[in-house]
């Protein structure tokens, strides 16, 4: 399923984010930057330990990444070219901030992915898994900021690819970007 802004694609996909080919998959990383479980886990396993080496030398230099921001690194061994760590905020009943922390999640990585000059971008659903942010909530957010990047960036990728791991978290993003 796909949709169309100012002529840059956002297309939903089900699967693993680690086997996909595009110029910088996304990962839903912690502000330390270190891995963990989930998606996190996986693209560490995937991509080995170039990733882990880059992140810990980004941590020694600026610290722990807060939530809403996101940091660059190579792909390592995976078949995607970069990976965009991004940190997204753990839900705490959504008055703590949590939809202006993702929405800036989304934001910041596509910028670094226009800085430099990405044309395929690929998310997971950041935030609903380890830090429990309804599925529904996070779809609609996720896809409308992202829809409003390409629709008015003068520069952005040209294909956001949305990755996702479950048939229910596919089903729901496919519903939210229908309404969009
Ligand atoms: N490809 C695509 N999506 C995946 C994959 C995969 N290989 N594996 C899991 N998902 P989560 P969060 C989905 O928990 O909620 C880590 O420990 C998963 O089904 O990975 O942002 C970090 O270090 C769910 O739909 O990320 C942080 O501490 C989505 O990815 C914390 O978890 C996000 O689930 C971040 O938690």
């Amino acid at each position: 399923m796909e949709k169309t802004f100012s002529g840059r694609v956002v297309e939903l996909v089900p699967g693993d984010i680690t086997r996909q080919a595009v110029d910088a998959i996304v990962n839903a990383a912690n502000s330390t930057l270190l891995g963990g479980g989930g998606v996190d886990g996986a693209i560490h396993r995937a991509g080995g330990q170039a990733i882990l080496d880059e992140c810990r030398a980004i941590r020694a230099e600026r610290g722990e990444c807060p939530a809403g921001e996101a940091v660059l690194t190579g792909g390592g061994g995976l078949p995607a070219r970069h990976v965009i760590h991004a940190v997204g905020p753990v839900w705490r009943g959504g008055d703590q901030g949590e939809p202006e922390l993702l929405a800036s999640c989304y934001r910041n990585s596509l910028r670094i992915a226009a800085e430099h000059g990405f044309q395929s971008v690929a998310f997971p659903s950041i935030s609903t898994g380890i830090y429990g942010y309804p599925v529904t909530l996070a779809a609609s957010t996720a896809l409308a900021t992202v829809a409003s990047f390409l629709s008015s960036e003068p520069v952005a990728p040209l294909r956001v690819r949305f990755v996702l791991f479950d048939p229910v978290t596919f089903a729901t993003y496919a519903g939210a970007l229908e309404a969009l």
